[in-house]
C-alpha cells in the first residue's frame, strides 16, 4: 500500500478538453467520408482496443521499425543522453506503451539523480496504466502524463527551467503529410528553449518488398488495425459497417515515399451512420484512405527539418540502416 502511495505521489495526470483537441470522431467521419477522395485521420486508429493492436503489430517479425529503433538504443542510449545534455527532463509524443522510452529513462537516471518524464498520448487508459509500472521501475522518476493530441499536449506542458529532451520516435513523424510535419515541428521549435533538442525516429528509404511486407504482416494484425476504425464508427456512431466487405491494402508509392493504408470496398454497397443520420455510397474497388506512412532519405528529412528552423547535431542508425534516430536543435 505505501509502495503504491508512494508512486501516486509521483503521478500527475492532465486530460486536456476535448475543445482543445482537433475535430472530434463523429466531424472526422463525416467530413472524410463525403469527399470524393474517401479518407478518414489515422490518429482514430488509437482507441484502447487500437493501441493494443499497434503494440501488437510493434512486435510482427515483418514490422522491422520498432526492432530497428530498439537496437539503436539498446546499444546507443547512454550516448544519445549524453549528447542531449543532463541534467535533463523527457518529453514524448505518442509515448504509446513507453517500452523503448525505458532505455534512455534508465540512461538518463545513470546520470542524473531524479528525472521528470512527460509523456503524451491520445489513449488515455494505455498513458495511466504505462506511467503506473515505469514508476514502479524507476524510483528516481516522476511523471506528468498529458492524455492530448500532440499541439494540445505542446500547449498542455508544464513550465520549467531544465532544459528538455523531446522524443518523436518510432517513425511517428511518417504518419504527417509533409505540410503538417512542418507545422508540428515549427510549434515545437516555438515551445522549445535554447538548450532544449529533440530525438526524432525516422524509417528510411529501402526496398519497397521490405517496407509492403511490414504493413501486409501474415497473421494479419494490420489489417485488424486497419479495420478498428471501422469497428469503432460501428461501436461509437450506429455504423453499419460490414467488415469482411472491406479489404485491408497497403502499397508502397516509391514516387510519394510512402506506405498508403487503404480500406478497399469488395462490392457496391451502401452504410448507414445513425449517429450521422445519413448514409454513404461506396462502389466496388473505392476505397478509404485511412494512413500515409513516409519513408524519408536523409536529404528529404533534412529540408524538412529546415523549414523548421531546426538542424541535426548527432544521428545513429541501426546496423543495416533501416532506421534512424535524429538528434535535433535549433537554429542552423
Ligand atoms: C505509428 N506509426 C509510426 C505506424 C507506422 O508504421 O506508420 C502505424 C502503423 N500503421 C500500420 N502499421 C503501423
Amino acid at each position: 500500500l505505501l509502495k503504491q502511495a508512494r508512486t501516486k505521489s509521483r503521478l500527475a495526470f492532465v486530460q486536456v478538453g476535448d475543445g482543445m483537441q482537433e475535430e472530434s470522431f463523429l466531424t472526422a467521419v463525416a467530413r472524410g467520408l463525403s469527399q470524393p477522395q474517401k479518407s478518414l485521420p489515422s490518429r482514430f486508429f488509437y482507441d484502447e482496443a487500437g493501441s493494443e493492436l499497434f503494440e501488437r503489430i510493434t512486435k510482427l517479425p515483418e514490422y522491422y521499425l520498432t526492432g530497428a529503433e530498439q537496437a539503436i538504443l539498446e546499444s546507443l542510449a547512454p550516448e544519445i543522453i549524453r549528447a542531449a545534455g543532463t541534467p535533463l527532463e523527457i518529453v514524448e509524443f505518442g509515448s504509446g506503451s513507453s517500452k523503448k522510452t525505458r532505455l534512455l529513462i534508465a540512461a538518463a537516471l545513470e546520470q542524473q539523480d531524479s528525472l521528470c518524464y512527460i509523456p503524451i498520448d491520445i489513449s488515455g487508459d494505455f498513458l495511466k496504466s504505462s506511467a503506473e509500472s515505469l514508476l514502479k521501475d524507476f524510483p528516481g522518476l516522476s511523471v506528468t502524463a498529458i492524455a492530448a493530441e500532440y499541439f494540445a499536449g505542446l500547449s498542455a506542458l508544464p513550465e520549467t527551467t531544465t532544459p528538455r529532451l523531446f522524443l518523436f520516435m518510432g517513425s511517428n513523424i511518417g504518419n504527417f503529410t509533409h505540410e503538417e510535419a512542418v507545422h508540428f515541428l515549427c510549434a515545437l521549435y516555438h515551445a522549445m528553449g535554447d538548450r532544449d533538442k529533440v530525438l526524432i525516429g525516422i524509417d528510411r528509404g529501402k526496398s519497397g518488398g521490405l517496407i509492403e511486407a511490414a504493413y501486409n504482416d501474415e497473421e494479419g494484425v494490420t489489417e485488424l488495425f486497419n479495420k478498428n476504425l471501422l469497428r469503432r464508427i460501428n461501436d461509437e456512431l450506429g455504423g453499419h459497417f460490414d467488415l469482411a466487405s472491406f479489404d485491408h491494402s497497403a502499397p508502397f508509392l516509391p514516387e510519394r515515399g510512402r506506405v498508403e493504408m487503404r480500406l478497399v470496398s469488395k462490392k457496391d454497397q451502401t452504410v448507414r451512420v445513425d449517429a450521422l443520420g445519413r448514409a454513404f455510397k461506396f462502389a466496388k474497388g473505392e476505397y478509404i484512405h485511412t494512413e500515409d506512412s513516409h519513408k524519408y532519405s536523409e536529404l528529404d528529412f533534412d529540408s524538412l527539418i529546415r523549414q523548421a528552423h531546426l538542424s541535426v547535431v548527432d544521428c545513429w542508425s541501426d546496423a543495416k540502416e533501416w532506421f534512424g534516430l535524429f538528434l535535433l536543435t535549433k537554429g542552423a
